[in-house]
Protein backbone atom coordinates (compact mmCIF):
# COMPACT_ATOMS: atom_id res chain seq x y z
CA UNK A 1 0.00 0.00 0.00
CA UNK A 2 1.04 3.52 -0.64
CA UNK A 3 0.57 6.88 0.97
CA UNK A 4 1.75 10.28 -0.39
CA UNK A 5 1.55 12.97 2.01
CA UNK A 6 1.95 16.46 1.27
CA UNK A 7 4.08 18.36 4.21
CA UNK A 8 5.60 21.57 5.49
CA UNK A 9 8.22 21.37 7.78
CA UNK A 10 7.67 20.78 11.76
CA UNK A 11 4.29 20.26 11.78
CA UNK A 12 4.48 17.85 8.76
CA UNK A 13 7.35 15.93 10.01
CA UNK A 14 5.38 15.05 13.26
CA UNK A 15 2.36 13.96 11.53
CA UNK A 16 4.66 12.02 9.43
CA UNK A 17 6.00 10.39 12.23
CA UNK A 18 2.79 9.05 13.55
CA UNK A 19 1.77 7.85 9.98
CA UNK A 20 4.97 5.58 10.09
CA UNK A 21 4.44 4.85 13.71
CA UNK A 22 0.64 3.37 12.92
CA UNK A 23 1.88 1.66 9.69
CA UNK A 24 4.84 -0.12 10.28
CA UNK A 25 2.54 -1.88 12.99
CA UNK A 26 -0.83 -2.16 10.98
CA UNK A 27 0.54 -2.32 7.37
CA UNK A 28 4.21 -3.94 7.23
CA UNK A 29 5.47 -2.73 4.02
CA UNK A 30 3.50 -0.03 3.32
CA UNK A 31 5.14 3.09 1.58
CA UNK A 32 5.32 6.77 2.26
CA UNK A 33 6.07 9.03 0.16
CA UNK A 34 6.43 12.80 1.07
CA UNK A 35 6.03 15.58 -1.34
CA UNK A 36 7.93 17.85 0.85
CA UNK A 37 7.55 22.09 0.98
CA UNK A 38 10.78 23.73 -0.68
CA UNK A 39 9.53 27.35 -0.21
CA UNK A 40 11.54 28.03 2.87
CA UNK A 41 14.74 27.01 1.06
CA UNK A 42 17.46 29.92 1.20
CA UNK A 43 20.88 30.68 0.43
CA UNK A 44 22.56 31.54 3.19
CA UNK A 45 26.44 31.60 4.16
CA UNK A 46 27.05 29.98 0.66
CA UNK A 47 24.88 27.26 1.77
CA UNK A 48 21.68 25.65 0.40
CA UNK A 49 19.46 25.25 3.61
CA UNK A 50 15.99 22.90 3.29
CA UNK A 51 14.36 23.97 6.15
CA UNK A 52 11.28 21.82 5.45
CA UNK A 53 13.46 18.77 4.18
CA UNK A 54 15.40 18.79 6.96
CA UNK A 55 13.06 19.14 9.79
CA UNK A 56 11.33 15.46 7.79
CA UNK A 57 14.79 14.31 7.82
CA UNK A 58 16.60 15.03 11.42
CA UNK A 59 12.16 13.87 12.82
CA UNK A 60 11.83 10.87 11.31
CA UNK A 61 15.36 10.13 11.53
CA UNK A 62 15.21 10.73 15.23
CA UNK A 63 18.14 13.13 15.85
CA UNK A 64 15.82 16.81 15.76
CA UNK A 65 16.12 19.20 18.18
CA UNK A 66 12.69 17.91 19.43
CA UNK A 67 11.89 21.27 21.71
CA UNK A 68 11.95 23.27 18.23
CA UNK A 69 11.28 20.61 15.62
CA UNK A 70 14.38 21.98 13.36
CA UNK A 71 18.32 21.47 13.57
CA UNK A 72 19.68 18.86 15.24
CA UNK A 73 20.27 17.62 18.76
CA UNK A 74 23.17 18.18 20.81
CA UNK A 75 24.13 21.06 18.46
CA UNK A 76 26.93 23.35 19.39
CA UNK A 77 27.52 26.61 17.55
CA UNK A 78 30.65 27.19 17.61
CA UNK A 79 30.84 28.30 13.67
CA UNK A 80 27.45 30.72 13.99
CA UNK A 81 29.55 31.99 16.75
CA UNK A 82 32.95 33.17 14.55
CA UNK A 83 29.74 34.43 11.68
CA UNK A 84 28.31 36.26 14.62
CA UNK A 85 32.09 37.48 15.72
CA UNK A 86 32.48 38.69 11.95
CA UNK A 87 29.31 40.31 11.62
CA UNK A 88 28.77 38.07 8.73
CA UNK A 89 24.91 38.59 8.25
CA UNK A 90 22.54 37.24 8.78
CA UNK A 91 23.48 36.80 12.40
CA UNK A 92 19.56 36.10 13.23
CA UNK A 93 19.20 32.67 11.55
CA UNK A 94 20.60 30.23 13.67
CA UNK A 95 22.95 27.65 12.17
CA UNK A 96 24.40 24.55 15.00
CA UNK A 97 27.58 22.91 13.34
CA UNK A 98 25.81 19.67 13.03
CA UNK A 99 23.70 21.20 10.74
CA UNK A 100 26.00 22.99 8.60
CA UNK A 101 27.48 19.58 8.15
CA UNK A 102 24.15 18.32 6.31
CA UNK A 103 24.23 21.96 4.79
CA UNK A 104 27.58 21.70 3.23
CA UNK A 105 27.14 17.75 1.73
CA UNK A 106 23.92 19.30 0.11
CA UNK A 107 25.52 22.81 -1.40
CA UNK A 108 28.77 20.13 -2.38
CA UNK A 109 26.27 17.76 -4.38
CA UNK A 110 24.10 20.63 -6.24
CA UNK A 111 27.16 22.44 -7.21
CA UNK A 112 28.62 19.09 -8.65
CA UNK A 113 24.98 18.53 -10.49
CA UNK A 114 23.17 16.68 -8.50
CA UNK A 115 19.11 17.60 -8.02
CA UNK A 116 18.10 18.27 -4.98
CA UNK A 117 15.93 15.36 -5.18
CA UNK A 118 19.31 12.93 -5.17
CA UNK A 119 20.42 14.72 -2.43
CA UNK A 120 17.74 14.55 -0.30
CA UNK A 121 17.86 10.53 -0.87
CA UNK A 122 22.04 10.92 -0.40
CA UNK A 123 21.43 12.69 2.85
CA UNK A 124 18.47 10.18 3.68
CA UNK A 125 20.76 7.18 3.41
CA UNK A 126 22.65 8.39 6.39
CA UNK A 127 19.33 9.21 8.59
CA UNK A 128 17.07 6.16 7.78
CA UNK A 129 13.92 8.18 7.71
CA UNK A 130 11.92 5.07 6.34
CA UNK A 131 9.81 7.47 4.19
CA UNK A 132 10.90 8.76 0.83
CA UNK A 133 11.72 12.21 1.18
CA UNK A 134 10.74 13.99 -2.07
CA UNK A 135 11.08 17.81 -2.51
CA UNK A 136 8.27 18.57 -4.96
CA UNK A 137 10.46 20.19 -7.23
CA UNK A 138 13.97 20.74 -7.76
CA UNK A 139 13.90 24.02 -9.72
CA UNK A 140 14.08 27.33 -7.48
CA UNK A 141 10.13 27.96 -6.34
CA UNK A 142 11.14 30.34 -3.15
CA UNK A 143 8.54 31.77 -0.69
CA UNK A 144 8.97 35.63 -0.22
CA UNK A 145 6.40 37.74 1.49
CA UNK A 146 4.92 41.39 0.91
CA UNK A 147 5.40 43.33 3.52
CA UNK A 148 5.27 47.15 4.81
CA UNK A 149 9.08 48.49 5.30
CA UNK A 150 9.73 48.60 9.14
CA UNK A 151 11.58 51.97 8.08
CA UNK A 152 9.73 53.33 5.04
CA UNK A 153 6.57 51.89 5.47
CA UNK A 154 6.86 51.27 1.52
CA UNK A 155 6.00 47.64 0.14
CA UNK A 156 8.70 45.46 -0.25
CA UNK A 157 9.22 41.77 -0.25
CA UNK A 158 11.44 39.62 1.63
CA UNK A 159 12.18 36.00 2.22
CA UNK A 160 10.50 33.75 4.12
CA UNK A 161 12.73 33.01 6.34
CA UNK A 162 13.71 36.77 7.21
CA UNK A 163 10.00 37.27 7.75
CA UNK A 164 9.32 34.68 9.68
CA UNK A 165 12.74 34.44 11.62
CA UNK A 166 13.99 37.63 12.26
CA UNK A 167 10.61 39.72 12.07
CA UNK A 168 8.44 36.99 13.67
CA UNK A 169 5.79 37.74 11.14
CA UNK A 170 4.97 40.75 13.09
CA UNK A 171 5.34 43.12 9.91
CA UNK A 172 2.25 44.42 8.03
CA UNK A 173 2.10 41.39 6.14
CA UNK A 174 -0.05 41.54 2.10
CA UNK A 175 0.29 38.50 0.65
CA UNK A 176 3.17 35.91 -0.62
CA UNK A 177 4.90 35.60 -3.64
CA UNK A 178 6.19 32.37 -4.77
CA UNK A 179 9.50 33.09 -6.63
CA UNK A 180 10.50 30.96 -9.55
CA UNK A 181 7.26 28.42 -9.42
CA UNK A 182 5.92 29.85 -12.50
CA UNK A 183 8.92 28.38 -13.99
CA UNK A 184 9.28 25.46 -11.72
CA UNK A 185 8.13 22.09 -12.80
CA UNK A 186 7.30 19.05 -10.05
CA UNK A 187 10.02 16.60 -10.21
CA UNK A 188 9.57 13.17 -11.48
CA UNK A 189 9.89 11.46 -8.44
CA UNK A 190 6.87 13.38 -6.92
CA UNK A 191 4.37 13.25 -9.42
CA UNK A 192 4.95 9.43 -9.74
CA UNK A 193 4.04 9.47 -5.51
CA UNK A 194 0.43 11.29 -6.22
CA UNK A 195 0.20 9.00 -9.11
CA UNK A 196 0.66 5.58 -8.05
CA UNK A 197 -0.55 6.54 -3.96
CA UNK A 198 -3.76 4.50 -2.71
CA UNK A 199 -4.20 7.39 -0.34
CA UNK A 200 -3.02 11.08 -1.05
CA UNK A 201 -2.89 12.79 2.41
CA UNK A 202 -2.63 16.53 3.02
CA UNK A 203 -0.75 16.75 6.61
CA UNK A 204 -1.86 19.54 9.32
CA UNK A 205 0.90 21.97 7.90
CA UNK A 206 0.53 25.57 7.25
CA UNK A 207 -2.13 25.95 4.59
CA UNK A 208 -0.08 28.90 2.52
CA UNK A 209 3.57 28.75 2.83
CA UNK A 210 3.83 25.30 3.33
CA UNK A 211 0.82 23.13 1.33
CA UNK A 212 0.56 26.63 -0.52
CA UNK A 213 4.08 26.61 -1.23
CA UNK A 214 3.67 23.40 -2.88
CA UNK A 215 0.69 23.66 -4.63
CA UNK A 216 2.21 26.65 -6.09
CA UNK A 217 3.93 24.74 -8.45
CA UNK A 218 2.77 24.32 -11.69
CA UNK A 219 1.27 20.63 -12.24
CA UNK A 220 1.01 19.77 -8.99
CA UNK A 221 -2.52 21.19 -8.67
CA UNK A 222 -3.37 18.98 -11.53
CA UNK A 223 -1.70 15.62 -10.45
CA UNK A 224 -3.81 15.61 -7.20
CA UNK A 225 -7.21 16.28 -9.08
CA UNK A 226 -6.13 13.37 -11.60
CA UNK A 227 -4.93 10.58 -8.92
CA UNK A 228 -6.77 7.61 -8.89
CA UNK A 229 -6.48 7.98 -5.15
CA UNK A 230 -8.80 10.11 -2.88
CA UNK A 231 -7.52 13.37 -1.09
CA UNK A 232 -7.87 13.53 2.64
CA UNK A 233 -6.14 16.75 4.42
CA UNK A 234 -5.97 17.16 8.13
CA UNK A 235 -7.08 20.76 9.17
CA UNK A 236 -3.94 22.79 10.53
CA UNK A 237 -6.29 24.60 12.78
CA UNK A 238 -8.21 23.94 16.20
CA UNK A 239 -10.95 26.02 17.07
CA UNK A 240 -9.53 29.29 15.25
CA UNK A 241 -6.16 28.90 16.30
CA UNK A 242 -3.49 26.61 14.37
CA UNK A 243 -1.37 24.83 16.70
CA UNK A 244 1.72 26.23 15.92
CA UNK A 245 3.73 28.62 13.95
CA UNK A 246 1.86 31.50 12.15
CA UNK A 247 -1.03 29.90 9.80
CA UNK A 248 -3.49 32.32 11.31
CA UNK A 249 -1.38 35.38 10.22
CA UNK A 250 -0.83 33.80 6.62
CA UNK A 251 -4.44 33.26 6.06
CA UNK A 252 -5.72 36.74 7.15
CA UNK A 253 -3.13 37.65 4.37
CA UNK A 254 -4.82 36.35 1.89
CA UNK A 255 -8.22 36.95 3.10
CA UNK A 256 -8.86 33.19 4.82
CA UNK A 257 -10.67 32.98 7.68
CA UNK A 258 -8.51 30.82 10.58
CA UNK A 259 -11.12 27.97 10.82
CA UNK A 260 -11.04 24.29 9.92
CA UNK A 261 -14.14 24.93 7.76
CA UNK A 262 -12.05 28.15 5.97
CA UNK A 263 -9.16 26.01 5.35
CA UNK A 264 -11.04 23.20 3.88
CA UNK A 265 -12.85 25.69 1.51
CA UNK A 266 -9.55 27.06 0.52
CA UNK A 267 -7.99 23.81 -0.53
CA UNK A 268 -11.62 23.41 -2.20
CA UNK A 269 -13.64 19.99 -3.29
CA UNK A 270 -12.10 18.34 -6.01
CA UNK A 271 -16.07 17.59 -6.91
CA UNK A 272 -16.03 21.48 -8.25
CA UNK A 273 -12.17 22.70 -8.49
CA UNK A 274 -10.50 21.98 -5.75
CA UNK A 275 -8.32 19.09 -4.41
CA UNK A 276 -10.65 17.61 -1.24
CA UNK A 277 -12.40 14.42 -1.07
CA UNK A 278 -12.38 14.17 2.55
CA UNK A 279 -11.44 16.72 5.24
CA UNK A 280 -10.67 15.60 8.91
CA UNK A 281 -11.20 18.48 11.65
CA UNK A 282 -10.88 18.62 15.24
CA UNK A 283 -14.00 17.21 17.62
CA UNK A 284 -14.69 20.52 18.90
CA UNK A 285 -15.04 21.97 14.85
CA UNK A 286 -17.26 21.19 11.85
CA UNK A 287 -16.74 22.09 8.39
CA UNK A 288 -19.68 21.77 5.61
CA UNK A 289 -17.83 22.20 2.73
CA UNK A 290 -20.14 20.67 -0.77
CA UNK A 291 -18.73 17.70 -2.02
CA UNK A 292 -16.37 17.44 0.33
CA UNK A 293 -16.99 14.35 3.33
CA UNK A 294 -16.02 16.09 6.58
CA UNK A 295 -15.45 14.25 9.95
CA UNK A 296 -14.32 15.38 13.04
CA UNK A 297 -11.84 13.39 15.08
CA UNK A 298 -9.12 14.41 17.58
CA UNK A 299 -6.45 15.98 15.87
CA UNK A 300 -3.85 17.29 18.74
CA UNK A 301 -1.00 15.56 18.30
CA UNK A 302 0.05 15.31 21.55
CA UNK A 303 2.02 12.06 21.53
CA UNK A 304 2.93 9.40 18.55
CA UNK A 305 -0.45 7.40 19.03
CA UNK A 306 -2.37 10.42 19.30
CA UNK A 307 -0.89 11.51 15.56
CA UNK A 308 -1.37 7.38 14.76
CA UNK A 309 -4.86 7.40 15.15
CA UNK A 310 -5.89 10.93 13.73
CA UNK A 311 -3.62 9.44 10.62
CA UNK A 312 -5.98 6.14 11.02
CA UNK A 313 -9.43 7.88 10.76
CA UNK A 314 -7.84 10.11 7.80
CA UNK A 315 -6.61 6.64 6.10
CA UNK A 316 -10.26 5.41 6.85
CA UNK A 317 -11.70 8.57 5.12
CA UNK A 318 -9.53 7.77 2.04
CA UNK A 319 -10.79 4.73 1.70
CA UNK A 320 -7.74 2.62 2.74
CA UNK A 321 -8.61 0.08 6.14
CA UNK A 322 -6.37 -0.96 8.19
N1 LIG B 1 13.60 29.01 12.98
C1 LIG B 1 13.72 30.04 13.88
O1 LIG B 1 12.71 30.45 14.46
N2 LIG B 1 14.93 30.60 14.16
C2 LIG B 1 16.08 30.21 13.56
O2 LIG B 1 17.14 30.77 13.81
C3 LIG B 1 15.99 29.10 12.62
C4 LIG B 1 17.14 28.58 12.00
C5 LIG B 1 16.99 27.45 11.18
C6 LIG B 1 18.11 26.84 10.61
C7 LIG B 1 17.97 25.71 9.81
C8 LIG B 1 16.70 25.17 9.57
O3 LIG B 1 16.56 24.04 8.83
C9 LIG B 1 15.55 25.76 10.13
C10 LIG B 1 15.69 26.90 10.93
N3 LIG B 1 14.57 27.50 11.51
C11 LIG B 1 14.70 28.54 12.38
C12 LIG B 1 13.21 27.00 11.20
C13 LIG B 1 12.81 27.57 9.86
O4 LIG B 1 12.53 28.94 9.96
C14 LIG B 1 11.60 26.85 9.23
O5 LIG B 1 11.44 27.32 7.96
C15 LIG B 1 10.31 27.04 10.04
O6 LIG B 1 10.39 26.15 11.08
C16 LIG B 1 9.07 26.77 9.19
O7 LIG B 1 9.12 25.49 8.66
Amino acid sequence: MKVAVLAGGVGGAKFLLGLRHLLESASPGAEIAAVVNVGDDAWMHGLKICPDLDSCMYTLGDGVDGERGWGQKDETYSAWDELKAYGVEPTWFTLGDRDIGTHLVRSQMLAAGYSLTDVTEALCARWRPRARLLPVTDDRSETHVVVADPVSGERTAIHFQEWWVKHRAKLQTFGFAFVGAEKAKPSAQALAAIREADAVLIAPSNPVVSIGAILAVPGVRGALREAKAPVVGLSPIIGDKPLRGMADICLAAIGVASSAEAVGSYYGARLDTGLLDGWLVHETDQALIPGVRSLAVPLLMTDLDATAAMARRALELAGVAL
